[in-house]
């Protein structure tokens, strides 16, 4: 049993570099995932400081910063049955060595810092990206025709 969550993925500059978008988004639209939101845009000091406060004393901090403004990123949000763990799976664990075959990361990554993508780690990270990153006008509520084979109504 599961509740129709969304949540916040954002396509990092090496992704935008490295000609990934397609591949990464193509996993989540495979997954069954819908996307809701999506925008390409820069990540400026005041919002990389609130995205990443639990890291402001980490000796990376600065380096972080930089990377995250090397160029635009993608943010994407996705809607689905358990959204926000199921693309967290997808996206395997944040040092791209340590991650899993067949993730994002553990396919596409190497380093630490430089791996790809940022995807929301629980509830409360989810609805704060939200605001933080999309209006509400931007933000979209609309039926997908191969929802009723995505899910099974036991599923919801
Ligand atoms: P997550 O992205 O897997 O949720 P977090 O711990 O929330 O991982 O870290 C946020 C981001 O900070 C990571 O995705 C990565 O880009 C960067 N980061 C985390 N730990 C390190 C580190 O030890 N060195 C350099 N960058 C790091
Ligand atoms: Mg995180």
């Amino acid at each position: 049993m599961g509740a129709r969550e969304r949540t916040v993925v954002i396509l990092k500059p090496d992704a935008l570099h490295r000609n990934l978008i397609g591949d990464i988004i193509r996993r989540f639209e495979y997954k069954g995932l819908k996307i809701v939101g999506l925008k390409m845009t820069k990540l400026d000091d005041m919002k990389l400081d609130e995205h990443y406060a639990h890291h402001k004393d980490k000796p990376f901090f600065a380096s972080l910063k930089k990377f995250m403004k090397v160029s635009p990123v993608v943010i994407i949000a996705l809607e689905g049955q358990d959204a926000i763990q199921s693309v967290r799976l997808l996206t395997g664990d944040t040092k791209g060595s340590d991650a899993d075959a067949g993730t994002i990361r553990g396919d596409f990554a190497i380093s630490v810092q430089n791996n790809l993508i940022h995807a929301s780690d629980g509830l409360e990270a989810a609805e704060k990206e939200l605001d933080r990153f999309f209006g509400k006008d931007e933000l979209y509520d609309y039926n997908r025709i191969d929802e009723i084979m995505v899910f099974e109504d036991r599923d919801a």
